[in-house]
């Protein structure tokens, strides 16, 4: 089922939308957004010289440097009163960046949002239980959003409170759960203790997303709640949750809801547009955002795009799952790693549990890299064996040796509650 025609509409009509929303957008940031006017100005270009999304690539890119620099509302396109609400996401450094919402963009977000949980499978007879976080993060209002305007039934419990979810899981039957992966293999350790079987439940959805999920992670959260577990993926400067999503059917890449947000993939040292099926940096185009518009933004997530048909329909183009940030990127003694890559690695290790971090130090000039893994309650074999396993795996798949693993005790591994899981702890600095 689909929540609206245009996920399953023709590519040449989906082409001619995009093309006429495109031209609007680049009017309008031209008309109103000094910041906009100035680069295309200094791009040489004038609204009336874009035809349409294959004159994209001409554009500058918009980067998150730029959100910044413009903080907070310097690319809003809108005077005050048309906003409606303005949402943030704090980034690691800095000030964050700072979103606005017209009701046009509030319309649209729902719309997305509510086409996104009909893909996950969930339908208006329903309970969603809400488990992001509710405030200036996206997560929890975006959620919320979607299940209202699908009519479906919320539960608006946001992050944490983990008794209260268990309780509420067993006690109000809800078919969804919504929260980042880490928090539904968290919730998983919490029933464990509690003696409570999430299988037998009636959740049968978890939507995850805010943070990357590798396929190990996303295997120990669909057997340990006895779930399918879908994979939505969105970021705050361009609505929120809601820019692309997996089908509960296939599993098998994100639809990204193009008629609004318009993708491409570059390469991240020269911005070289690549073709479908190479992997890069995403860049996307809100076709359709009145408040705070973004003409190629840089999202900094690795990803790769294709447009093979998927059995559930739908026409969009898909991504892959997001895997890695360019930021993320870690350069340890000339060797590039991404955690996602030391993730599905380790994971994948029979006796590990879905929990690790890494460290890195600085040692006499050095930088040293040091894996921590935690055995897995079940796993009755030696931990030296189990050391000697993640170095192996590590050396033969990623051809990376780090400085030390460290094997701890079922729970060693800190867990984290709320927010977005921190996996990497740098003290270089
Ligand atoms: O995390 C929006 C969101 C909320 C998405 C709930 C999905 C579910 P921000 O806080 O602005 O917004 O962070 C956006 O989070 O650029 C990615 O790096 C990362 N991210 C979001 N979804 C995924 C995902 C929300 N499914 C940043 N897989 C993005 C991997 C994700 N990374």
């Amino acid at each position: 089922m689909v929540w609206n025609d245009i996920e399953t509409t023709s590519r040449d009509d989906l082409r001619q939308l995009q093309d006429k929303r495109l031209q609007d957008v680049v009017t309008r940031v031209y008309e109103n957004v000094p910041f906009y006017a100035d680069r295309l100005k200094e791009a040489g270009i004038t609204p009336g010289d874009v035809t349409g999304v294959a004159d994209l690539p001409a554009i500058p890119t918009t980067t998150k440097e730029d959100l910044r620099d413009h903080y907070p509302d310097g690319l809003f396109a809108v005077p005050d009163e048309q906003l409606r609400c303005i949402h943030a996401s704090s980034g690691t450094t800095g000030k964050p960046k700072v979103v606005g919402y017209t009701r046009g963009d509030l319309d649209t977000w729902r719309e997305v949002m509510a086409r996104s949980l009909v893909a996950a499978g969930v339908t208006e007879d329903q309970t969603v239980q809400n488990a992001y976080g509710y405030g200036l993060f996206t997560g929890g209002l975006g959620v919320h959003h979607g299940c209202d305007e699908l009519r479906a039934t919320v539960v608006p419990i946001g992050g944490g409170q983990t008794h209260r979810q268990l309780e509420f899981l067993q006690d109000l039957g809800s078919e969804t759960l919504t929260c980042t992966p880490s928090y539904a293999l968290y919730l998983a350790e919490r029933a464990e203790e509690r003696g409570i079987d999430l299988k037998d439940l009636p959740l049968s959805t978890v939507v995850f997303g805010a943070e990357p999920c590798t396929d190990p992670m996303r295997e120990a959260i669909e057997e340990r709640l006895g779930v399918t577990g879908v994979d939505i993926y969105g970021l705050s400067e361009v609505i929120g949750p809601g820019v692309a999503i997996e089908c509960a059917e296939a599993q098998d890449g994100l639809h990204v809801w193009e008629d609004q947000f318009y993708p491409e993939i570059i390469d991240p040292e020269t911005e070289e547009v690549l073709p479908d099926g190479e992997e890069g940096e995403l860049v996307l185009t809100t076709l359709t955002k009145e408040g705070m518009p973004v003409l190629r933004y840089r999202t900094g997530d690795m990803t790769t795009l294709y447009r093979d048909s998927c059995e559930c329909g739908r026409t969009t183009v898909r991504m892959d799952n997001v895997t890695g940030r360019t930021d993320d990127l870690l350069v340890v003694r000339g060797v590039n790693l991404y955690p996602s890559e030391i993730e599905a690695t380790i994971l994948d290790i029979e006796g590990v549990e879905p929990q690790y971090r890494i460290d890195l130090h600085r040692a006499a000039e050095l930088d040293e890299i040091e894996i921590t893994v935690e055995q897995a309650a079940d796993y009755d074999g030696d931990p030296e064996d189990l050391r000697d396993r993640v170095r192996k795996r590590l050396d033969s798949r990623l051809a990376f040796s780090p400085d030390d693993v460290r094997v701890v005790e079922p729970g060693g591994i800190e867990r984290q509650e709320t927010g977005k899981v921190k996996r990497v702890f740098d003290h270089r600095q």
